[in-house]
């Protein structure tokens, strides 16, 4: 396993739509190990390949890490099925977007399909943290961050802060 490093906003590899991944092979795994340890060592709760500039259709995520266990969760080729009318607003964070939090309204309760590590189709309903997460996951994966869902105010605050973060990591 590698770790990789995470892209950040912006770059434009981050708007960026994934293609679906055609076979669940050797390779896949590999990347998935990748995004795991990334994730993991970032101490987030989701990964998209896209944000480690791989553009294959491809998630990790674990909402239970807790004392050194770890519960993770693939999702491959995810496709949401349905999407309640209802909403929910969470306040989200992205690796890719570092210390900036801003609530997000979405769909409080999806359905979603994918493929397992293992390359078979499972089916999940979710609400609360996981639909939420999934979400912001799968945006990835067409190119979209959280800040492209909040008011161009907010949005353009949070791009200054960005650029600043960014130039003091540069001449750090
Ligand atoms: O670590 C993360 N925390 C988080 C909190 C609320 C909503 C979404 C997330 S995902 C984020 C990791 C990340 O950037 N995934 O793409
Ligand atoms: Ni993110």
């Amino acid at each position: 396993m590698a770790k990789r490093s995470i892209l950040i906003a912006p770059d434009p590899r981050l708007k960026a739509k994934a293609k679906d991944v055609e076979k669940v092979d050797g390779a896949v795994r590999r990347l998935v190990d990748d995004m795991l340890e990334t994730m993991y060592g970032a101490e987030g709760i989701g990964l998209a390949a896209v944000q480690i500039g791989v553009t294959q259709r491809v998630i990790v995520m674990d909402l239970e890490q807790k004392d050194g266990k770890n519960n993770p969760r693939v999702f491959i080729n995810p496709k949401i099925l349905w999407a309640s009318d209802e909403t929910a607003t969470f306040q989200e964070g992205c690796l890719s977007v570092p210390d900036i939090w801003e609530d997000v309204e979405r769909p409080a309760s999806i359905r979603a399909e994918y493929l397992d590590r293992d390359g078979k189709r499972q089916e999940l309903e979710a609400d609360g943290l996981l639909a939420d997460c999934l979400q912001h996951e799968m945006d990835h994966l067409d190119g979209v961050l959280f800040i492209d869902h909040i008011s161009r105010l907010k949005r353009s605050i949070a791009l200054r802060k960005l650029a600043k973060v960014k130039r003091q990591k540069e001449t750090a």
